[in-house]
C-alpha cells in the first residue's frame, strides 16, 4: 500500500473513497464535514439520515466508520468516521487509531483501491497534528501488514492519500512520515 501526502481540498480527490471527519450525529457540521456535505449535495445528508434511521439509531460511535455513496463528488464513497474530541476529554490515541483502521476496513470491504484521509480530529476536535500523523501512519502500516499476512488479495487498497488543508499541517505530516520507521 502506497502512502502519499498532499496539500489540498479532499472534496476534489478522484479516489474511490474519501473519509469524512464527522460527528456522531452524521448530520453535518463545520470543517471538512461541512465542505464534504456542500460539495456532495443534499443527497449526502439524506443518505446519512437513512443510515441513522436504519442502522445507527444511537449515532456513529467514536472510533467507528460507516459508508455512504459520494453523490456529486468525484469519489465513489464517503466513509464517515468520528474522531475523539480532545475538548470533551477524549485523549486516548487508541480511539483515533480505530478511526483510521475502521475506515480502511470499510473501504476494503467495498472494494476500494484508493482512499483519502483528512487529518481526523486535528481541527475542531483539538488534537495536535503531529500526534494525528503518528497515529495515522502507524494504523495504515499495521493494517497493510496484517492484510498481507493474511493474503494480499484480502485488501484491494493500493493507495492511501493524506490530504491536508493547510501548508502547516502538510509540513507536519511530511516531517512525521519522513522520521517514522
Ligand atoms: N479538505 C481537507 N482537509 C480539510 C478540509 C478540506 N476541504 N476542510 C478542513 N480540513 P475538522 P475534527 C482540515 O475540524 O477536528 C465538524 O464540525 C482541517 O484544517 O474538519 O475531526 C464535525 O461535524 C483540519 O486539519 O475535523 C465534527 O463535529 C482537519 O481537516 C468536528 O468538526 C480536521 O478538522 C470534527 O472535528
Amino acid at each position: 500500500m502506497r502512502i502519499e501526502i498532499l496539500r489540498g481540498d479532499i472534496t476534489t480527490r478522484r479516489v474511490d473513497a474519501i473519509v469524512n471527519a464527522a460527528n456522531s450525529s452524521l448530520l453535518g457540521g463545520g470543517g471538512v464535514d461541512g465542505a464534504i456535505h456542500r460539495a456532495a449535495g443534499t443527497e449526502l445528508l439524506e443518505a446519512c439520515r437513512e443510515l441513522r434511521r436504519t442502522q445507527l439509531q444511537d449515532g456513529l460511535p467514536v472510533g467507528d466508520a460507516a459508508a455512504t455513496p459520494a453523490f456529486r463528488l468525484p469519489a465513489r464513497w464517503v466513509i464517515h468516521t468520528v474522531g475523539p474530541n480532545r475538548h470533551a476529554g477524549q485523549t486516548d490515541p487508541a480511539l483515533l487509531a480505530s478511526c483510521f483502521r475502521q475506515s480502511l476496513r470499510v473501504a476494503a470491504g467495498l472494494g476500494a483501491r484508493s482512499i483519502a484521509f483528512p487529518a481526523i480530529s486535528a481541527g475542531i476536535y483539538g488534537w495536535d497534528a503531529g500526534q494525528v500523523a503518528e497515529v495515522a501512519f502507524d494504523a495504515v502500516r499495521s493494517f497493510s501488514s496484517s492484510a498481507s499476512a493474511s493474503g494480499a488479495e484480502d485488501s484491494p487498497l493500493e493507495l492511501v492519500e493524506f490530504v491536508l488543508f493547510s501548508e502547516e499541517t502538510t509540513a507536519v505530516f511530511r516531517a512525521v512520515f519522513n522520521s517514522s520507521p
